[in-house]
């Protein structure tokens, strides 16, 4: 091998040596490298499908799936028989499944592409994962061992945490997620903010925070994906991303097992806050799949702000 190329791998840290050299458990640590391994896959389905959804024949005449259930199936049979999945939970799947012999270390959530309604439009679009150590039906804090989300933008990047830190990788060349923000800390306070739902459904409480951060001249920065926004808030280190109670939907729109609970332990990890704009995220207890919760999420200062204008009605 050429003294370059022997050189460039002696400077880059793949994903497992990051999470071995971080003494990850060896079973989370093949498990998350596999599920970094999907997002390959799923961005290949992404690119094959010509950013079309469903109604496509494929040269057989099969109707082809949508996106975000292709996802799902690719991640769901690539975790089947992984010896460390039991249970299988999906936001394209309207129950858990046991994909193991039962006796399997991890349960999965999965958001398997987030924010599919944007690949006709070539916006940025993600995959949510969390991974947890006992039945899902709990307090997020109490059973998650791990997250990672995978965002399918210019660049293919993997971020995750298994509780010691929260770390970026981008998908190189070569295949290889290469280390590129280790231990990513957010500022106390950010200057950039993500909006969901529509200003005449916001609740007054609501109104009133916006328009503080408007008159602090926070930037808005909203795609309409989940993941490529937080993943902003998080990069840019520091802001807030925020899908809030609606008069007419007072649990707003986001899940709270499928999108909520992984990007809340992966901000927390970085220093930051994730609530309801009441209770922090991972302490609320998840009673049925698809469940819904207002999200304000990103760094201290922002979510804390929320919380106060929140309390005060
Ligand atoms: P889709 O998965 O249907 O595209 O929805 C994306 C999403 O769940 C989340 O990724 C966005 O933050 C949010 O919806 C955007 O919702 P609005 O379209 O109401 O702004």
């Amino acid at each position: 091998m050429g003294e370059g190329i022997s050189d460039y791998t002696k400077f880059t840290v793949d994903l497992r040596r990051h999470m071995w050299k971080a003494s990850v458990e060896m079973d989370l640590r093949r498990l998350i490298w596999q599920i970094a391994v999907m997002g390959k896959y799923i961005s290949a389905k992404i690119h094959e499908s010509h950013r079309k959804l469903a109604g496509f024949k494929n040269i057989y005449g099969e109707e082809q799936l949508t996106l975000d259930r292709s996802a799902d199936e690719i991640l769901k049979n690539q975790l089947e028989y992984s010896g460390f999945v039991r249970e299988y939970a999906s936001e394209e799947r309207d129950a858990v499944i046991q994909i193991g012999k039962g006796d399997e270390k991890y349960f999965i959530t999965a958001d398997p592409l987030d924010g599919s309604s944007l690949v006709d439009t070539n916006l940025s679009i993600g995959t949510i994962i969390g991974i947890h150590k006992e039945s899902i039906l709990a307090e997020g804090k109490k059973t998650l061992a791990a997250a990672v989300y995978i965002t399918y933008g210019p660049l293919i990047t993997m971020v995750y945490s298994a509780g010691k830190g929260t770390h970026e990788f981008v998908l190189n060349r070569e295949g290889e997620y290469v280390l590129s923000e280790e231990n990513i800390t957010l500022k106390e306070r950010g200057d950039i903010y993500s909006l969901g739902g529509l200003r005449k459904e916001w609740t007054p409480a609501h109104l009133k925070y916006i328009e503080f951060l408007e008159k602090e001249g926070y930037k808005l920065r909203y795609s309409g994906g989940f993941v490529p926004d937080i993943n902003q808030v998080l990069i840019k280190r520091g802001g807030i991303f925020t899908y809030p109670a609606l008069k007419k939907s007072p649990n707003g729109k986001l899940r709270l097992l499928f999108e909520l609970q992984p990007m809340a332990f992966i901000i927390e990890q970085a220093g930051g806050m994730a609530t309801n704009g009441k209770q922090d995220i991972l302490s609320i207890k998840v009673t049925e799949l698809n469940q819904r919760c207002p999200i304000y999420i990103g760094s201290r200062f922002e979510v804390e702000k929320a919380n106060e204008f929140l309390a005060n009605g």
